[in-house]
C-alpha cells in the first residue's frame, strides 16, 4: 500500500543499489526522480529479482532531470559512486532542511557539503545487483540494509514496510565499519587479481594479503573505538564466500576504465590512520596499485 508520507525523493547515482532502492521508495508509494546532467528524458531499467524460488522481473521507471531544472530538493539519495560525489552535489540546490540519504560504498564523501540545517542519513546495505546487460539489473541477493544516524525519521517504517531487511539502526558506526573493512579488503584485492570474490578465499597469496589488510585495518578502529571487537577475518571471508561468484564493485570500475572507490574505502583508513600515527604499508601498497590502473 503506498503512503504519502514518503512524498518526492530526487536520487543521484540510478546505478546498481540506486535503482533497487528507488525500486523500494517507489513500492512503498514514492515520487522518484532521477538528476543527471544531460537533456531530461525517461528512463527505463528492469530489475531481474533472483531468489532460490523465483525469478521475476520488475520495471523501474525513472524520469530524469537535469540538475538545473531540479526545483530546491527536500528528499535526495545519493547514490552515486563516491568519487564523483562532490560535483554532484554542487549542481544540485536543496532546501534549507533537506534530507540525504548517502547510500554508497566507503566514508566521509558528504562530509562537509551540508549545511547546518540539512539532515544526512547515512545508510549500509549488504544487498548484491549484478549488471546484467540491455539496460537490465539482476538483483542477486536483498540481505540486511541500514540507515542511521540521529532519530528515526517518520516516514522510515513505511519505507521499511516495502524493502526487505532494512532497520534503522541507532549507531549506524558498527555497520558501516563492517561494511567498510569488507570493501578494503574483497574491491581492491578482487580488481588487482582480476578475479571474482570467491577466489580470494582459493589463493594462499591471497589470503595472506586478505589477513594483512584486515589486521590492518582493524587496528585503526580498534583505535577509534577500544570496544572495537578487531576480529574482522571471518566476517570478511563470509562476505567473500556469500557474494563469491560477484564481481566487486572496483574490479568492475577497472574494468569499465573508470576511477574506484578506493579513495573513501581505503583511503579513509589510512587518513584516520595518519592522525593516529599508525602506518598501514599494505594498504598503503595497494592504494598505489589501484591508483595506476586507473584512468589518468
Ligand atoms: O560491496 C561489495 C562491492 O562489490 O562493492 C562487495 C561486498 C565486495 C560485494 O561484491
Amino acid at each position: 500500500m503506498a503512503d504519502k508520507r514518503l512524498g518526492r525523493w530526487h536520487i543521484i547515482g540510478a546505478g546498481r543499489i540506486g535503482s533497487l532502492a528507488a525500486h523500494y521508495l517507489q513500492q512503498a508509494g514514492a515520487e522518484i526522480l532521477g538528476v543527471r546532467p544531460g537533456p531530461a528524458h525517461r528512463r527505463r531499467i528492469e530489475l531481474v529479482f533472483d531468489s532460490a524460488s523465483a525469478i521475476s522481473q520488475r520495471p523501474l521507471e525513472l524520469p530524469i532531470q537535469p540538475p538545473l531544472d531540479c526545483e530546491p530538493i527536500s528528499q535526495l539519495l545519493v547514490a552515486c559512486k563516491t568519487p564523483y560525489s562532490a560535483a554532484a552535489l554542487a549542481r544540485v540546490r536543496l532546501t534549507d532542511d533537506a534530507t540525504v540519504v548517502r547510500l554508497q560504498n566507503g566514508l566521509g564523501s558528504l562530509d562537509g557539503l551540508l549545511a547546518p540545517g540539512q539532515r544526512l542519513i547515512e545508510g549500509v546495505t549488504a544487498s548484491a545487483v549484478m549488471s546484467a546487460g540491455d539496460g537490465r539489473l539482476r538483483v542477486v541477493a536483498e540481505n540486511a540494509t541500514f540507515f542511521g544516524g540521529g532519530p528515526r525519521p517518520a516516514w522510515f517504517d513505511a519505507l521499511a514496510a516495502h524493502w526487505p531487511m532494512l532497520a534503522w539502526a541507532d549507531d549506524i558506526r558498527p555497520p558501516q565499519w563492517r561494511k567498510l573493512i569488507a570493501n578494503a579488503v574483497l574491491n581492491p584485492l578482487t580488481a588487482l587479481h582480476d578475479v571474482p570474490n570467491g577466489a580470494l578465499l582459493e589463493r594462499d597469496d591471497l589470503q595472506t594479503e586478505m589477513q594483512a589488510l584486515v589486521a590492518e585495518a582493524d587496528a585503526v578502529l580498534a583505535r577509534l573505538d577500544p570496544g572495537w571487537p578487531a576480529d574482522s577475518y571471518d566476517r570478511v571471508a563470509e562476505v567473500a564466500s556469500a557474494t563469491a561468484a560477484n564481481t566487486s564493485s572496483m574490479r568492475a570500475d577497472i574494468h569499465a576504465g573508470a576511477i574506484t572507490e578506493i579513495e573513501a574505502i581505503n583511503g579513509w583508513l589510512l587518513q584516520r590512520a595518519a592522525e593516529l600515527g599508525l602506518d598501514l604499508p599494505t594498504h598503503r601498497r595497494i592504494v598505489a596499485a589501484v591508483h595506476a590502473l586507473e584512468p589518468d
